[in-house]
């Protein structure tokens, strides 16, 4: 089984998370952000993540792959349904350009996988430059204004308990690799349960945060 994505795709890293909590025996494939040709191949659209059977079929959206995935036997729990988690979300979506500003612009200069090469950044650059309105190097002149902007949605945000029987829930899927991702922003600040949170999801699923890279 083959597991296709980028490592700041959120969509991705829910995938990424059941995969790696219920222990699925997968590869991870990191597909290059502007190899159209290979997603088409897969799933007839430029979209990640994707799954691959050991049979060659293929399927695309996250929780279409976390619900096969979950689905499969193995030695750990399968997800816990709880699944309340629109108020993080709401929260989050209220400053998504903010968060977009910050986020865009440090994907492409953090050395990861789906830009390895100078056309994928290039790829990636046009289209989430027209996304914001501004340019890369202007977003992250501005970082300290989307800083303050998330760091006080952040603050607000309701607190969201972390597992605490070992069981991975719906909810963590959900919020998880939006909070994540955050750790690509250095120093910004986060209220004291959410380092918690992650780093009890990040050990749950084997994933990884950004402390050593951020920028
Ligand atoms: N509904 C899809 C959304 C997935 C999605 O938007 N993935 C983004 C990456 S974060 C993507 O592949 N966008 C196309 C691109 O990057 O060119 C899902 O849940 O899987």
């Amino acid at each position: 089984m083959k597991l296709y994505q980028y490592d700041h795709c959120p969509f991705c890293v829910r995938a990424d998370m059941v995969a790696g909590f219920r222990q699925v025996p997968h590869e991870k494939v990191y597909l290059l952000n502007d190899d159209e040709q290979a997603h088409f191949d897969l799933i007839g659209a430029k979209m990640v993540p994707i799954l691959q059977f050991d049979d060659g079929r293929a399927m695309g959206e996250s929780l279409d792959i976390v619900a096969a995935l979950d689905a499969i036997e193995t030695p750990a729990p399968h997800l816990d349904p709880w699944a309340e988690a629109s108020p993080q979300l709401a929260a989050l979506d209220s400053e998504g350009r903010a968060v977009n500003c910050l986020l865009f612009p440090r994907n492409v200069r953090i050395g990861l996988p789906e830009f390895a090469t100078e056309g994928a950044i290039a790829y990636f650059t046009e289209r989430k430059e027209a996304m914001i309105g501004i340019s890369f190097g202007q977003a992250m002149e501005e970082t300290a204004q989307h800083k303050a902007a998330a760091e006080a949605m952040l603050a607000a945000m309701p607190e969201l308990a972390p597992p605490a029987d070992g069981r991975l829930r719906m909810g963590d899927v959900l919020v998880y690799p939006h909070l994540r991702n955050l750790t690509m922003v250095r120093d910004l600040a986060m209220p004291g349960w959410m380092r918690g949170y992650l780093e009890t999801v990040t050990a749950l699923c084997g994933t990884h945060l950004y402390d050593d890279r951020a920028i």
